[in-house]
């Protein structure tokens, strides 16, 4: 009889679990563009020429293994537009009598599939996605019992567990972490390499086409698209960077500068959440080339965290803190999301540095994302659901288990300090040490207060003021509260009434 596996968008792995086992004879893998998933939110418009070139590319290489896929793209006649009509119309077209799916990475889509069972009347398995590294057993038996689920000790575990720069028990080189010879700023003498960009093919420019017409009044820049589409080209990505970049990754890793949007960054984030390249490969990538002595192990060791520690464990803290995880906003933030974060307009150069990028490419990197971006919306106390639909927009690489934990937890501190022990804020004068956005600013990171201060800093002492209540109390707040204990009245009424003046002369 016949099954029927069905594959998202974000699944584009041969090895997924969907995939195995499959009956050339009598099985049908199907794959659909539904409107629903260009619209749940409003996606930048390279977010979805990628993820439907690079499904398009992925049916192509399916078949020519000899696989029978049935794809259904965006304007074909009597698409439905949703994942659920669509697999109904699949189930009757082809009379199956089981379906098999890989769990989806969102709650959301988890959640419409709940149903499916009884509504089409015959079995649906949901299969584990094993392309993770850790489990969600192995991570929730990580978390039981425990008060305090840092990924710091979460990425110990799994550094044991794959071997992975270890000396027996013991961390290569002594260290589990090499963060402090990571915060460079970058010299001028140092060149960056290009990013290694892709052209645009036949299959790309078709959707790209589509996506103009459906969805011209979305976020973002379509002409410069320059993304890998299929596993080949992402496996040269991977090869690119591991050859030009990795070297000068940890070095450089918090470092922003004007004109370089890439930095030494992998760019990788888009290929892995998609399926085109998979976690363990990357970090094994990466380890060969510490091996061969091609990369010094902090760029190596701050690189494999990032993943094997940063991915793998919000991916964890969202399926085990979901759906609720998302309704806190423990700091009461309640601004609307300004208009500048759409349209670059802002006299604060690195924020208009930082937006323009982001429309530009679908990417920004993790630093401009932390602190600039998600550090103005913190301190200027914008609604936690706003920002992270803003994230979740905006980067070619979103998808809400890895988005949300990022914004919700590490940025915006809306889950009461369960991911981050800390807020992540901070004043001009860590962004001006970082970049070189200051120098051609408006505002001045040295003044603090007065119509020539960065806005940052003023903002930031306002934010401790406001939230005084919910963070004193935080040991790792600490040196900030005994600082502002120390400003005098007038110092204090000053940075609440030109914070004040700030934010409502602010569009939204
Ligand atoms: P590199 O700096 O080269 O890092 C290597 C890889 O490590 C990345 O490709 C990514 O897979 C992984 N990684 C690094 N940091 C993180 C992290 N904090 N969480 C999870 N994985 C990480 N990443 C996403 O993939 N999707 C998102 O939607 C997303 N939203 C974010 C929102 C905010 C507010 C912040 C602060 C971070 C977010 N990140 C997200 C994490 C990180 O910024 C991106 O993964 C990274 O910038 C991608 O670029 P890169 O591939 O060049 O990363
Ligand atoms: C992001 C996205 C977009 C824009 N379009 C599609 C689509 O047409 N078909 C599809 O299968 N998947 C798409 N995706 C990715 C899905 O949104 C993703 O698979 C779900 O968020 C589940 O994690
Ligand atoms: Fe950003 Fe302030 Fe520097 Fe301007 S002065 S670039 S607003 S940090």
């Amino acid at each position: 009889s016949k099954t029927l596996r069905f594959v998202l968008g974000d699944q584009l792995s041969r090895s997924l679990s969907s995939l195995r086992g499959l009956d050339l004879e009598h099985d049908v893998v199907v794959m659909v563009e539904v409107h629903d998933e260009a619209t749940y939110v409003k996606h930048h418009k390279q977010k979805i020429v990628l993820v439907l070139s690079a499904m398009r590319h992925f049916a192509d290489s399916l078949r020519s293994e000899g696989i029978t896929v049935d794809y259904i793209k965006l304007d074909d006649t009597g698409n439905t537009g949703s994942f659920g009509d669509e697999l109904g119309r699949a189930i009757l077209r082809h009379k199956a009598a089981r379906v098999v799916v890989t769990e989806p990475g969102e709650w959301r889509v988890r959640n419409m599939m709940r149903g499916w069972a009884e509504r089409f009347g015959l079995p649906v398995e949901i299969l584990e996605d094993d392309r993770f590294l850790a489990s969600h057993a192995e991570f929730e038996n990580w978390a039981e019992g425990r008060k305090n689920l840092r990924m710091e000790f979460f990425y110990r575990e799994m550094r044991r567990k794959n071997a992975w720069l270890m000396d027996g028990d013991k961390p290569e080189g002594g260290q589990w972490n090499y963060d402090t010879e990571n915060r460079k700023s970058i010299p001028r003498s140092v060149r960056i390499p290009e990013r290694r960009g892709f052209g645009q093919d036949a299959v790309t420019r078709e959707v790209m086409i589509q996506v103009e017409k459906h969805y011209s009044d979305h976020f973002g820049d379509l002409d410069s698209f320059a993304w890998a589409v299929t596993r080949e080209e992402a496996l040269e990505a991977l090869d690119y960077f591991v050859s030009n970049l990795l070297p000068s990754f940890g070095d450089y890793q918090d470092a922003m500068k004007t004109d370089e949007d890439f930095i030494f960054h992998s760019i990788l984030s888009p290929y892995i959440n998609i399926g085109l390249l998979e976690p363990r490969e990357v970090c094994e990538a990466a380890l060969d080339a510490y091996k061969n002595g091609l990369a010094p192990i902090a760029a190596v060791e701050g690189f494999v965290r990032q993943i094997l520690g940063w991915r793998e464990y919000v991916r964890g803290i969202y399926w085990l803190k979901m759906p609720d995880y998302a309704k806190s906003n423990f700091l009461e933030a309640s601004r609307p999301l300004p208009d500048f974060y759409w349209t670059g307009e802002t006299d604060m150069n690195c924020l208009q540095q930082t937006i323009e990028a982001t429309h530009r490419n679908a990417y920004a990197h993790h630093i401009q994302r932390l602190m600039i971006t998600g550090n103005f919306a913190l301190l200027a106390g914008v609604v936690p659901s706003a920002v992270e639909e803003w994230y979740l927009i905006v980067y070619a690489d979103a998808f809400e288990w890895v988005e949300l934990p990022n914004t919700h937890g590490m940025v915006l501190h809306a889950d009461g300090g369960f991911l981050g022990s800390k807020p992540y804020a901070a004043s001009g004068s860590y962004i001006n040490r970082m970049s070189d956005y200051c120098k051609n600013c408006a505002f001045d990171p040295k003044i603090k207060l007065g119509p020539k201060a960065c806005p940052f800093n003023y903002l930031y002492w306002n934010f401790l003021i406001r939230n005084k209540e919910r963070l004193q109390s935080n040991p790792r707040m600490g040196m900030p509260y005994r600082t502002l204990g120390r400003m005098d009245e007038e110092k204090l009424k000053q940075i609440v009434q030109d914070s004040e003046a700030f934010l409502e002369g602010l569009k939204h």
